[in-house]
């Protein structure tokens, strides 16, 4: 009973929250036979298009797409047992190139790669431990052809990072029952520490995975699973009372998303404006679908999100005409 009503709570404030339209990108850790990517558009509040990406050589598919992160041009896929990332098209998923990670085997061989953040210019990825309770936990830090250029180590015991997400200058992460800050000490380049916030919102029995954020406007995004639904949250974060008030945006399975999957990784991509069918690029196919709903209810034309298909929608395609294309 009161878990309905904090669910009931969550749905009743979703409307008040201001995030801009744009797709979370989400992997599914342990969907059998072999994991996919599914996009969850937050405009339609449907998960639209899902993808299986491939990688160079036959055999070498991961078993987890341990990493989703956008860099402003492309969305980037690793993988958690791989050592591959394939650059792919951030809107429709077609793979533009697949790169090597330049590094080397021992370290590799010790950790596993989980979600991953872009920040001016540099790739950070969560790599905890295979085994948690003796091993290190580390930052994996490469430039954008995935050279590397610095590793941080965290010295806490059972410290399993997943989710890697940088707000701002704060760079945050999750472990499957915690959310932290990392902090980043200049003097001591390879080293980070941590300070655990104080989650407030998300059921006990839900694990946490991949982070997201909206550079834009800064809103963070955290997923997460239990073994009977999965979900997405807003995150609202406090850093001087330590604190993380989650709200709920939408439960995953209802929509196609894999009961016991995880979703481990996550990707914010920002929306092309007056782009109907998500495509990345608004043209003549997205003119013609607003025209054929016109004067309808229908949620995916519905551009301004205001319960009806009409001219204002049809003016944010033809004023955005040619976007991204
Ligand atoms: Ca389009
Ligand atoms: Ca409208």
């Amino acid at each position: 009973m009161k878990r309905t009503l904090s669910w009931m709570v969550g749905l009743g404030l979703m409307v008040s929250i201001g995030y801009t339209d744009g797709y979370l990108w989400l992997s599914a850790e342990g969907e059998t036979p072999s994991p996919r990517v599914y996009r969850f558009n937050l405009r339609t509040r449907q998960i639209d298009h899902v993808i299986a990406p491939s990688f160079i050589q036959s055999g070498n598919q991961p078993t987890e797409y341990g990493m989703l992160a956008y860099d402003g041009q492309s969305l980037y896929i690793g993988a958690n047992n791989r050592k591959f990332v394939a650059r792919v098209n951030p809107y429709t998923g077609a793979v533009q190139s697949v790169t090597a990670y330049n590094m080397c085997e021992c370290f590799f061989g010790h950790h596993w790669m989980r979600d991953g953040a872009f920040k001016n210019g540099e790739f950070w990825r969560a790599a905890p431990p295979h085994d948690p309770s003796n091993q290190l936990s580390v930052l994996y830090i490469s430039d954008s052809a995935f050279t590397p250029i610095g590793l941080r180590y965290n010295y806490t015991l059972n410290f399993p990072t997943i989710g890697i997400e940088w707000v701002g200058d704060q760079l945050y992460l999750t472990t499957p029952d915690s959310f932290v800050r990392a902090v980043l000490d200049p003097e001591e380049d390879y080293l980070f520490t941590h300070e655990t916030y104080s989650l407030s919102g998300i059921p006990s029995d839900h694990q946490l995975g991949g982070l997201a954020s909206d550079a834009q406007s800064e809103a963070l995004y955290v997923a997460t699973a239990s073994a009977t639904e999965s979900a997405i949250w807003h995150l609202e974060v406090d850093d001087v009372a330590q604190t993380a008030t989650a709200t709920l945006i939408a439960t995953l399975n209802d929509k196609g998303y894999p009961l016991g999957a995880i979703p481990a990784s996550m990707g914010f991509v920002p929306s092309v404006p007056g782009d109907v069918n998500g495509d990345g690029c608004t043209d003549d196919a997205d003119l013609l679908s607003v025209l054929f709903a016109f004067g309808s209810n229908s949620v995916a034309e519905d551009l301004n999100s205001d319960g009806i298909v009409d001219d204002a929608d049809l003016l944010l395609v033809l004023f955005n005409f040619g976007s991204g294309c």
